[in-house]
């Protein structure tokens, strides 16, 4: 019963900085939600569990996804929402750090601009590169907390 006890409060103290439902890696969390929803809604539900739609702003934090996803779900869900839009001048904010993304890797053939593409997903393949996407469509989307963000 001691050692119980030990370990589970070594648990805790390791993975204690997120949430539950939230998986740790390096200074964010992460909640991969396969709940499918509308982009505006999924990061409402986001928020509503203290976090935003996930800034993937590095290609070691999209490949890290990749790996995680597929641990988790395969390719059983193609498309994931993340915290991308261009809803106000065309160039891609992030909605968490509500910074301008910058260079974005897209997938093959994007962004293809299409009416109402406004916002970004992860095409969850061998490389997760994004896609302008209609944001009205449901998709599984990722939430993050970035542990070392002054909110
Ligand atoms: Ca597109």
């Amino acid at each position: 019963m001691f050692l119980l006890m030990v370990f589970t409060s070594l648990i805790l103290s390791t993975y204690g900085q997120c949430p539950n439902g939230y998986h740790q890696h390096e200074q964010s969390c992460y909640a991969i939600v396969t709940f499918v929803a509308k982009w505006t809604y999924a990061e409402t539900m986001c928020q509503a569990a203290g976090s935003h739609l996930a800034s993937v702003e590095t290609d070691a934090e999209r490949l890290y996804l990749n790996q995680y996803i597929n641990f988790l779900h395969g390719t059983k869900y193609r498309y994931y929402w993340i915290g991308g839009f261009n809803f106000i001048d065309g160039t891609y904010m992030s909605v968490g750090a509500q910074n301008n993304l910058g260079q974005i890797p897209w997938y093959p053939g994007e962004p293809s601009n299409r009416p109402g593409e406004h916002c970004l997903m992860m095409v969850q393949d061998n490389k997760s590169l994004f896609g302008d996407f209609e944001c009205d469509t449901e998709q599984a989307f990722v939430c993050e907390i970035e542990l070392n963000s002054q909110q």
